[in-house]
């Protein structure tokens, strides 16, 4: 293989900015010539997992699956990029044992909810508050922030491409790319 191939998993609030650094990282990768899937809700939640909601059973069932998907392209031989919040801390732990240690890293897009909602591009955090979206993340239904992931970002201090670039650094470091 003339890549090492891993998934960056992407974890945090609606609005945290998990697709925007994450979109933003697969393109430097493929400028610098590296082979790359980003898997977020535009082709994951409108195709395999199209008809899965937001119980947390259905949650559930999304982030397995897109683990699955995960691990195929890292088989493929690809760098993986998957935003999802992905909620709860023991689904994520699932993911990261079905691929080799060195494959999973957490990125822990650390974005506090008052500035998710301030930013609420979609106007989903007013409508929850409302009451209007059952189950929404950071409002009714839990986020369990990682402890310990692997890349820690806290967006509320720093620029989307320092962000790309503290992960890019990291990839770097330990012989990824
Ligand atoms: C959270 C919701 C909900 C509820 C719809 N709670 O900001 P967005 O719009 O574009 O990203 C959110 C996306 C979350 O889907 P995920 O697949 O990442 O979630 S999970 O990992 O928990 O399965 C948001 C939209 O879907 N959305 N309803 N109730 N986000």
């Amino acid at each position: 293989k003339e890549q090492k191939s891993c998934i960056l998993w992407f974890t945090g609030l609606s609005g945290s900015g998990k697709s925007t650094i994450a979109n933003a990282v697969e393109v430097k990768l493929n400028e610098m010539g590296k082979h790359t899937y980003l898997l977020d809700g535009d082709n994951i939640r409108l195709g395999l997992n199209a008809g899965l909601g937001f119980s947390e059973e259905e949650r559930v069932e999304n982030i397995r699956r897109i683990g699955e998907v995960s691990k195929l392209f890292v088989d493929a031989g690809m760098i993986v990029l998957s935003a999802f919040i992905s909620p709860f801390k023991q689904e994520r732990e699932k993911v990261r044992k079905l691929v080799k240690k060195s494959e999973f890293i957490e990125v822990f897009i650390d974005t506090p909810l008052e500035v998710c909602q301030s930013r609420d591009p979609k106007g989903l955090y007013k409508k929850a508050q409302k009451g209007e979206i059952p189950n929404f993340t950071g409002i009714s239904s839990p986020y369990e922030a990682p402890k310990k992931a692997e890349i820690h970002i806290k967006t509320d201090k720093i620029l989307v491409e320092e962000s790309v670039q503290i992960i890019i650094e990291y990839l770097q470091e330990r012989g990824y790319l």
